[in-house]
């Protein structure tokens, strides 16, 4: 990797659905993607599933579906405003704090002041969608050992 690139890779692509089990059945019979994880982040208020097209850790595509646990978290808000749909684009980053400080320095509003604890053990972010042009970014810094499913 260049030093000078702050992303890795696209970590994931999520999903916001009404329904995670219903979700998960849906994307594996019309698409054969495969339930790699799944956790229930009651900090996010999300219940989640990652599905990829490989197991978990090997470099292939993945997407998150994201379900509400409660209809005032981010995840219940954006389906009521808008229905299911693409709620995120993560990128995997190597150094979240650098990331972090660095779009902080070119303006950029991160919506935590520090990293939050995302799926499998990460450590995540968000830029604000509105400062990334009308898309919620999340900064993704995979764990060192990854954690048990
Ligand atoms: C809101 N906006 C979005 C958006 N959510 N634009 C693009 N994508 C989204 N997902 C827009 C609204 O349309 C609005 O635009 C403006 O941003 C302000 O929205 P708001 O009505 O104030 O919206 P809120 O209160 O729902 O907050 C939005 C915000 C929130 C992004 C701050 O969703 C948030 O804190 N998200 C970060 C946490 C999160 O998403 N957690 C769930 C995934 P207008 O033009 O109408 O003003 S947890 C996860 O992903 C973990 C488990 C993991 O991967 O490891």
């Amino acid at each position: 990797m260049d030093n000078s690139d702050l992303f890795i890779c696209i970590d994931h692509v999520g999903l916001a659905v009404p329904d995670l089990d219903e979700a998960v059945k849906f994307h594996a019979e019309a698409f054969g993607w495969r339930e790699l994880h799944r956790e229930v982040n009651e900090e996010q208020g999300v219940a989640e599933a990652m599905l990829g097209t490989g197991e978990q850790g090997e470099e292939n595509a993945k997407i998150q579906l994201l379900a509400p646990l409660r209809e005032d978290s981010a995840i219940g808000k954006f389906l009521a405003k808008n229905g299911p749909g693409i709620q995120q684009l993560a990128y995997r980053v190597a150094d979240l704090d650098h990331v972090s400080a660095v779009l902080r320095e070119r303006g950029l509003r991160l919506l935590y002041p520090e990293a939050k604890r995302g799926t499998g053990g990460s450590r995540i972010n968000f830029v604000h969608p509105k400062d990334a042009r009308g898309v919620l970014l999340e900064l993704v810094e995979l764990p060192k050992e990854p954690a048990a499913h």
